[in-house]
């Protein structure tokens, strides 16, 4: 998914010919150093200066539009380039396709998978027409991923929270303004859906902490051969299937039996990106993944790692990345690899399978060979096997407290005992949560005191008065709402996953999760396998810690979150692993509720209530989800 470099020109264009942004008398035309070296924490002035009056090029990526640059702080949307309008239409559609050879019904967006990228460049506001043309009954909703939705929150794109899913036959436009930069992606939050094809990536392009060349978008996802829908019943009677396949960019070769009448042997390859020899490239991975984390690595080659989320960092180098799902890094790799010997190289994922704390599975299980680097652009050949494994111990969510350091520095105040607020991610026996847990047949998850359920037809919004007036009603308990009154607070939580059973139908599991935040980037304070939560004993990582929206709680032990209440609105926070949410593996946030409803205009709350009576509508004539679909809905 090589970005047109047309259409990058026009990207790029668009913002500098803006009226806006007056080309400055004097443009600076010696290189910005590279960047902050790792050990100075202090924002180096002269560059600064120096990148405010440059422009974004190969060899000024920290620059953006000699206005603005990589410290801006860009949270503060006063700050942010003024940027365009940008519309996009998205119509899904149910469809055949064999990415990896192997036919399966799925769900197309403009009838491809992935969905066509969403891009455009920071400061930019997008607005995107979503038209439901499913057959199969569906309804849907986009999801952002990332995005904080600064003052927009009716824009996040959650089914049974902030809206009514889309019905079929109807369409609905978002409308949200980029203030944050970087890699993501959007995909459906219509209970499981996104893991059926509805899922795209969202370029927002804006300066880097170090320079490059040219870039790549690299979508890594695991692949069903069967409806997600009919998965959910394996995990909550067990456990989801380990998927049979993997996709980059919708690529990959499974292995397929040739008497299966669902094979197409002529479909299917390896997805390959052209390098030149001292270029260097900015790699924009994006883990679409439903159930399996993802380790990362190219042969032949190391990388620099500029971004976690839409977060810049100070670059760091590895050569293995684990990437959870959901989690975005941006990586810059030189082509400089030795090539005396081959000119090709293969772009490895493997599937991390391992609970916390367990050895390695054999390197030999699974075919790590995903995809294709060629210096040699007319080859055609499969490069040779160096590696089926990466030099990594456990697959773990990266150690990014100690390695990822924000450009835009935030020192948070020690939370006093009082506002630590911990949940306890639970597995519940499941229908009746009294029976033992380990004679129930039958498990859902649950990330506050109860397993997650929302109602489709009456969102958060409608207990919130948005079709009353504002007349507002308690919000069930399977809504799992928390309220955050305070106004720009620090908010804390302990995602604690080391407790001790006190009910029998209730229990702590030692398996990793990828928590995902809507509306903040959070900050990670501590994040521990294995150990239990004692305030006072843990030690807080309080100056500049990491920030993004997707981190692993560690099986075993804990993850320590804050974020500030800048943002009103209805947030969820799950588990990014689809199964897990849709089994209740969710919770919301209602953030100075007093002030949510005030954010929709007139013709938004109309629409709300519109498109809500038609798919109540629609619901009624398709009572599928109260006959048979038991999921949370998220
Ligand atoms: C900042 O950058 C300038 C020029 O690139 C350099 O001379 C100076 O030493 C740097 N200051 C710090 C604190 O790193
Ligand atoms: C995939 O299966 C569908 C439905 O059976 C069929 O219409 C379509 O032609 C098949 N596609 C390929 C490439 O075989
Ligand atoms: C969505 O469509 C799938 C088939 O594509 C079906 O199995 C599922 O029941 C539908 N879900 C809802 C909620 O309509
Ligand atoms: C392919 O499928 C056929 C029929 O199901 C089976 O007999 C054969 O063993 C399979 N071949 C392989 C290589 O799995
Ligand atoms: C994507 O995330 C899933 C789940 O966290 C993980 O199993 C998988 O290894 C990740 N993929 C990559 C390429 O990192
Ligand atoms: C690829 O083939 C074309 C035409 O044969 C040739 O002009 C070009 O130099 C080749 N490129 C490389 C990298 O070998
Ligand atoms: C279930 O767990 C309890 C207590 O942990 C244990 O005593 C009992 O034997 C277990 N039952 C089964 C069927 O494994
Ligand atoms: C769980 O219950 C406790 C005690 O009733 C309450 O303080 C807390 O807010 C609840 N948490 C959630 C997520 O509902
Ligand atoms: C919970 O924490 C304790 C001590 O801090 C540790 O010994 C134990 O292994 C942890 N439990 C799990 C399941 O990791
Ligand atoms: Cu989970």
């Amino acid at each position: 998914m090589r970005l047109h470099s047309a259409l990058k020109s026009l990207l790029i264009g668009a913002a500098t010919s803006s009226a806006l942004f007056v080309r400055r008398a004097e443009i600076s035309t010696s290189p910005v150093r590279e960047l902050v070296s790792r050990t100075d924490n202090e924002k180096n002035d002269s560059n600064y200066e120096l990148s405010l009056s440059c422009r974004n090029s190969p060899e000024h990526r920290a620059c953006w539009d000699g206005e603005h640059n990589l410290w801006t702080n860009y949270e503060d949307i006063s700050k942010v380039p003024t940027g365009e309008l940008r519309k996009f239409e998205l119509t899904l559609t149910n469809g055949w396709i064999a990415p990896d050879g192997y036919n399966v019904s799925k769900i197309l967006v403009n009838g491809q998978y992935p969905g066509p990228p969403i891009e455009g460049n920071w400061g930019d506001t997008f607005e995107i027409v979503v038209h439901n043309q499913l057959s199969d009954g569906n309804g849907t909703s986009i999801h952002f991923h990332g995005i904080s939705q600064l003052g927009t929150n009716r824009m996040d794109g959650t089914s049974g929270v902030v809206q009514c899913p889309i019905p079929p036959g109807q369409s609905m436009t978002y409308q949200w303004r980029a203030n944050q930069y970087g890699t993501s992606w959007y995909h459906s939050h219509f209970s499981l859906q996104y893991t059926n094809g509805v899922l795209g990536p969202l370029i927002i392009h804006g300066p880097t902490s170090a320079n490059y060349d040219e870039e790549y978008t690299l979508m890594l996802s695991d692949w069903y051969h069967v409806s997600a829908f009919t998965l959910f019943y394996s995990e909550v009677l067990g456990s989801p299937p380990i998927p049979p396949s993997k996709l980059l960019n919708g690529k990959w070769k499974f292995p397929c039996n040739s008497t299966d009448p669902q094979c197409v042997p002529n479909e299917g390859g390896f997805t390959d990106f052209k390098f030149e020899k001292g270029k260097k490239y900015k790699l924009r991975l994006i883990n679409t993944s439903t159930t399996y984390m993802q380790t990362f690595w190219i042969d032949g080659h190391t990388f620099t790692v500029t971004a976690a989320d839409l977060v810049s960092i100070e670059p760091y180098k590895t050569d293995v990345i684990n990437i959870a799902i959901g989690q975005r890094y941006d990586i810059i790799v030189e082509a400089n690899a030795e090539t005396s010997k081959q000119s090709n190289f293969w772009i490895n994922m493997k599937t991390c399978v391992i609970p916390p704390g367990a050895t390695p599975p054999e390197c030999s299980t699974e075919d790590a060979r995903t995809g294709i680097i060629r210096y040699d652009s007319n080859s055609t050949e499969d490069p040779p096997r160096i590696s089926n494994c990466a030099n990594i111990q456990v697959c773990h969510d990266e150690s990014s407290i100690v390695s990822f350091k924000p450009i835009i520095k935030k020192t948070v105040p020690m939370p006093p005992a009082s506002v630590l607020q911990e949940l306890f991610p639970a597995s519940d026996s499941w229908p009746d949560e009294s029976i033992p847990w380990n004679q129930s047949t039958g498990h859902r998850w649950n990330m506050g005191n109860e397993t997650f359920f929302g109602d489709w037809s009456n969102p958060t919004y409608t207990y919130l008065g948005a079709e009353s007036g504002g007349q507002s009603k308690p919000l069930p308990e399977s809504y799992e709402a928390i309220y955050l009154n305070g106004k720009d607070e620090w908010v804390y939580f302990v995602i604690n996953a080391n407790w001790t059973q006190t009910r029998p139908g209730r229990m702590p599991i030692t398996l990793d999760h990828p928590i995902h935040l809507h509306g903040h980037d959070f900050v990670i304070l501590a994040q521990i396998t294995n150990e239990q939560f004692q305030q006072g004993a843990i030690k807080f990582n309080l100056d500049n810690p990491v920030r993004r929206d997707t981190a692993v709680m560690p099986g075993g032990g804990f993850l320590v979150i804050a974020f500030e209440t800048n943002n009103p609105g209805a947030w969820l926070m799950h588990c990014h692993i689809a199964f897990h949410s849709s089994a209740g593996f969710a919770l919301q946030f209602i953030e100075r509720e007093s002030e949510i409803l005030g954010l929709m205009s007139g013709s938004e709350a109309k629409q709300f209530h519109d498109q809500c009576g038609a798919w109540r509508e629609a619901w009624e004539v398709n009572p599928a989800r109260l006959a048979s679909l038991q999921d949370s809905g998220a």
